[in-house]
């Protein structure tokens, strides 16, 4: 197992599988795949205040890594909400709005003693999942699930990389990927 697939952290596209979405002269498939340009999109962040520590750190990967890939912070938008449980909430709201092109959701769910983790954690999976189907916009799933708190940042700037950012650059390369199967309708009508 690689050390990316160990972590679940974030597999990005090989430089060498850049899209083809015209047929290729060598007569191969073609490839729709998004790519790490970041310029020119609207990206929403809705993030979690509980655990607020942790949350904030996913915050800045996710802002850190849309600037280095060229999303002009005057497109970026952030919204704070009480919990994971009410990032579905803003995140489909933030969709149905039409104003972006792909949407981050941020929290950190430690189950320490709390029966609630289950609830919690389902829920934002579920509820992220469910907005992302119903409105046809990336919803990316930046909710951190950890049994510890050492663990949670661990994967929040630690030694397991950082979900937030991670989540970030997985909402680009969707939002990229949506237009070009946008494209795609034209092309076969
Ligand atoms: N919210 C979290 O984001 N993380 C948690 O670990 C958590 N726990 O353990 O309870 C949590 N609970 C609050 C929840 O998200 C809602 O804000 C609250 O239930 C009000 O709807």
């Amino acid at each position: 197992m690689s050390a990316a697939s160990k972590d679940a952290g974030y597999a990005p596209p090989r430089a060498a599988a850049a899209a083809r979405p015209d047929a290729p002269a060598d007569g191969g498939h073609r490839l729709l795949e998004g790519s790490l340009d970041g310029q020119g999109l609207a990206i929403a962040i809705v993030a979690a205040r509980f655990n607020e520590h942790v949350c904030d750190r996913l915050l800045e990967g996710a802002l850190d890594a849309l600037a280095r890939h060229g999303t002009s912070p005057d497109r970026v938008t952030v919204v704070r909400v009480p919990g994971a449980f009410e990032v579905p909430f803003a995140a489909r709201r933030l969709a149905l709005s039409g104003g972006y092109d792909a949407i981050v959701g941020l929290g950190a769910v430690i189950r320490g003693e709390t029966p609630h983790f289950d609830y919690v954690a389902g829920e934002a999976a579920r509820g992220i999942a469910v907005a992302a189907e119903e409105t046809g916009v990336p919803i990316l799933f930046g909710v951190l699930t950890t049994e510890t708190v050492e663990q949670a940042l661990e994967r929040s700037g630690g030694k397991h990389g950082n979900r937030g950012a991670d989540s970030a650059l997985a909402a680009i390369e969707m939002a990229r990927l949506a237009r070009l199967l946008d494209a795609e309708g034209e092309r076969t009508r």
